[in-house]
């Protein structure tokens, strides 16, 4: 553990009043705390304002759709708050089935981004594909009085721990989640993995971790602020990210930045409150900006937490190369050659590792 031991972690299986975590339940007591951390000073917590959410779907597809194999189905979601409303587009993609199947909901960049998913393979391998377009939700700058942000903070100002735009996006896939499981039979809503890129892989991370109902979580690339350890790291670090990307975070998070040694958490807490679920974190070799090391440690820090809970996951001591299927078990990683972005390779091997929690 040379190279984890050296990071000074604060530690995941110790409570905050110092006694050990050695039971499952006394992990449920500690997973409290640490989501309590992440949420208060990392993402922000959203305030507690009645919403109304209500789901339709727009259009239906059963003929066309991957040459008659698949449904394609359009939602349309609308949250209403205090007279003001905002609504975004759900695009799903369903394999046809005899049973329900189950699916990614991934936060995607919309538009002709979406045409980067494998959609078709991901139809073969026996998933749904849900797929929401970001921007729809909240703008990705400091704007905090339009869509969503516009809802939740009526004059545009926020407190030193609400939530940012990545807790915004993260909850706009938990109440997409909510329609899924309202609407959409063919899905197996217990079944659902959040998914994401770069920026959305940090916002599929917080919403799965923050959502008990996600099966798991597939993040790609999330780098700084997701799955990469900011003791130690390289590449982009807090102070870089809360300096060029203060809304995706709570204020508070820029104020730790400052000084990361002294930070109560490290990215290890995020990726902890997934455990047992599935949790696939994927790098790339040359995304440096991404730290793909970090993220190797990250995981290898909470296996303790999945083996506590009877769950394989990543030993740090594993040998590791580029395109290395099966590292790991529910938690697991994987490195693609090349840079910065989500490919089919990744897609692949994320299928290949949730196939496996999907079949236990
Ligand atoms: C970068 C940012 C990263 C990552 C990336 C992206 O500029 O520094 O944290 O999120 O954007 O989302 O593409």
């Amino acid at each position: 553990m040379q190279m984890l031991a050296q990071r000074n972690l604060p530690p995941l299986l110790t409570r905050a009043d110092g006694t050990p975590v050695k039971t499952a339940a006394d992990w449920r007591a500690r997973r409290s705390e640490i989501l309590s951390i992440v949420e208060g000073e990392v993402f922000g917590r959203l305030p507690g304002r009645a919403c109304g959410i209500s789901g339709d779907i727009v259009r239906e597809d059963n003929v066309y759709h991957h040459g008659g194999r698949a449904i394609l189905l359009e939602l349309r979601v609308t949250v209403t708050c205090e007279g003001r409303s905002c609504s975004w587009d759900v695009h799903c993609s369903i394999p046809k089935s005899s049973a329900p199947v189950p699916a990614f909901l991934l936060m995607g960049y919309g538009g002709s981004r979406l045409g980067d998913v494998p959609c078709e393979e991901i139809g073969e391998r026996g998933y749904a594909l849900i797929a929401l377009d970001y921007r729809q939700i909240t703008s990705d700058d400091g704007d905090f009085t339009s869509g969503l942000a516009g809802l939740v903070y009526p004059d545009g100002q926020r407190g030193e721990h609400d939530a940012g735009k990545i807790a915004l996006w993260a909850w706009a896939m938990r109440r997409t989640l909510d329609a899924v499981e309202a609407l959409i039979p063919e899905i197996d809503a217990r079944r659902v993995i959040a998914a994401g890129h770069s920026r959305l892989g940090k916002t599929a991370l917080w919403a799965a971790a923050s959502d008990e109902r996600f099966f798991g979580a597939y993040s790609n690339d999330s780098g700084c602020g997701g799955a990469a350890l900011a003791r130690g790291g390289m590449g982009e670090l807090p102070a870089n990210i809360s300096t060029a990307f203060p809304a995706w975070f709570a204020p508070a998070y820029g104020e730790h930045a400052r000084d990361v040694d002294a930070m109560p958490f490290d990215q290890h807490f995020l990726l902890a409150l997934l455990a047992p679920r599935c949790l696939h974190v994927a790098s790339a070799s040359e995304d440096m900006w991404s730290d793909p090391l970090g993220e190797f440690l990250c995981c290898a820090a909470v296996t303790p937490v999945y083996e506590l809970l009877g769950e394989t996951g990543v030993d740090e001591n594993a040998p590791l190369a580029d395109d290395m299927p099966g590292v790991g078990g529910a938690l697991s990683y994987h490195r693609r050659p090349g840079t910065h972005c989500m490919t089919r390779l990744d897609w692949q091997r994320a299928m290949d590792a949730f196939d496996k929690a999907i079949a236990r």
